[in-house]
């Protein structure tokens, strides 16, 4: 708890088993009251292992994808009684000690949401973020930035924190259940008015941090572009979209 707010960490899990315990040793359990593990049908121990460390689970019968994993964390947590909900991908890339702080963050009234960054300060290619995703960050979140008219320093991170009154009013079901899905609950939150935070959070960059290919990358950086594209149509009221329903 947080000045009477119940926080939920949420970790949306694939094949997590060799990074999780690492990353669960770092919550802040002072504070964090729940910590939930969604295991998309992973074919490792995911599960087991989660158990093992005291999390709640849920596990997917079937591979539902990284959107439809997120969306089973936000319903859970919010059925669960969370008012602040941070999601942190079970891969170790991100430091959890910052839990805290990005708490704090949604606690003081300033914001609604906000994102943990690796591109606030200098330490992403320090950290090993390859080149090639740096560049394809950096761009993307210029295009975005303009389209969507906002100042985020990236909109990539696997690291964020909502309040329950956004989970709540954005229409998650209508995102995608791919990658996007992140992209589209950061675009509809600029939509919905909602207050962004950000903090600048180190990166790591080792094998099981990063499982996502060049050619998912490409599919999942068009697909960033399209949505920004898309809310802009909607601002102008040119074309209407599904996730732009307020
Ligand atoms: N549900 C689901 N999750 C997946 C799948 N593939 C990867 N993930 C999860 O998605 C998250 C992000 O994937 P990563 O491979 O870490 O992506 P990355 O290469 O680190 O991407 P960046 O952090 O932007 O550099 C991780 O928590 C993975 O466990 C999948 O097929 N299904
Ligand atoms: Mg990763």
């Amino acid at each position: 708890m947080i000045d009477g707010k119940r926080i939920a960490v949420v970790l949306p899990a694939y094949n997590a088993e060799k990074t999780l315990q690492k990353t669960v040793s770092e919550i802040p359990r002072n504070v964090v009251d729940d910590i939930i593990l969604t295991d998309d049908c992973s074919q490792d121990n995911t599960s087991t292992l989660a158990r093992t460390l005291g999390l709640y689970v849920v596990e997917h019968d079937r591979n539902k994808g990284y959107g439809g994993n997120q969306k089973t964390c936000y319903k859970t947590a919010l059925s669960r009684g969370a008012d602040i909900v941070i999601m942190l991908h079970p891969d170790y890339q991100y430091s959890p000690r910052l839990i805290y702080a990005m708490c704090t963050m949604l606690t003081s009234g300033h914001y609604d949401a906000v994102i943990a960054s690796r591109i606030l300060g200098k330490g992403a290619l320090a950290g090993g973020m390859p080149l090639y995703k740096y560049i394809a960050n950096r761009c993307l979140t210029l295009a975005q930035n303009i389209l969507l008219n906002a100042k985020l320093s990236e909109y990539h991170t696997g690291y964020r924190g909502w309040t329950r009154k956004v989970l709540e009013a954005l229409p998650l079901d209508a995102c995608s259940n791919d990658f996007v899905f992140d992209n589209q609950m950061m675009a509809m939150t600029i939509n919905s008015g909602f207050r962004i935070g950000e903090i600048s959070c180190p990166t790591r960059y080792f094998p099981e941090a990063s499982s996502i290919n060049l050619q998912r990358s490409i599919v999942y950086g068009l697909g960033c572009l399209k949505t920004s594209t898309q809310y802009r149509l909607h601002q102008w009221k040119i074309l209407s979209f599904p996730i732009f329903k307020k």
